[in-house]
């Protein structure tokens, strides 16, 4: 199967994590989906990656959806409670760690409009959002190796795409910095989450997905 990828996704990344956790074999494509060249356009109609193409041409989007879509085809090494109760706690973290990245997104977006554009009640309104879902998260997991039950399901890796990311975007691109530094940074929301994270990382799985920074024309796509 082929995986096509942005660099440096937190979405992509957290489905690289599940394919090795599962041991599934795949190729990977890299794309830019703010370029005016991305392949997007032909497999996904809301024009976003990560994408995954199957061996039969099946075309599988949507980061979270693909998780599920890759526990339904290939169950070994689940990544997934069979319990419902526990499904249902990995659901909520799941609603947390997506609405915390689309709150980063809208505020990366927001800050690469002119200056003078900036809505400061926006980009107040959505570090909220970033502030209290991490903060949530913290509290659910509250000093806990893994978010649901003994072992890591794909709660653990939509948290810990979007909690390990969160050092990354503040060194890579300096705009986002202040925004992701309110109240103190995302390590003084909860005194868990260092550690939380920091056990994720050290995951051959999460170690394997790897990250790097590319020149994106942000303005271009706003401006
Ligand atoms: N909800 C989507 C978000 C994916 C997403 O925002 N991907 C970015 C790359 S990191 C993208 O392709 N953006 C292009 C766009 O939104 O137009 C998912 O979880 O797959």
């Amino acid at each position: 199967m082929k995986l096509i990828n942005a660099k440096p996704s937190p979405f992509g990344r957290k489905v690289v994590i599940a394919l090795h956790e599962k041991q599934i074999p795949f190729e990977l494509q890299w794309d830019i989906p703010w370029h005016a060249d991305t392949c997007v356009g032909e497999w996904n109609p809301l024009q976003q990656l990560p994408i995954l193409i199957a061996d039969d041409g099946e075309v599988v989007y949507e980061s979270s959806y693909i998780l599920d879509w890759l526990e339904v085809r290939y169950p070994a090494l689940p990544l997934v409670p069979r319990d419902a109760e526990s499904r249902l706690t990995m659901g909520r973290f799941r609603v947390l760690a997506v609405g915390v990245m689309d709150a980063i997104v809208r505020i990366n977006f927001e800050l690469a409009r002119p200056p003078e554009q900036h809505s400061q009640k926006w980009l107040a309104r959505n570090q909220r959002k970033v502030s209290g879902g991490i903060r949530e998260i913290g509290r659910l997991i509250d000093g806990k190796p893994f978010a649901v039950g003994g072992a890591l399901t794909h709660a653990d890796l939509e948290v810990g795409s979007v909690l390990g990311h969160l050092d990354f975007l503040i060194k890579e691109i300096p705009p986002l910095a202040s925004s992701l530094l309110v109240d103190g940074g995302w390590r003084s929301l909860h005194p868990c989450l260092s550690d939380y994270v920091a056990g994720l990382e050290r995951r051959p799985s999460f170690q394997k997905a790897t990250r790097e920074m590319i020149q994106i024309d942000f303005q271009g796509v706003v401006g």
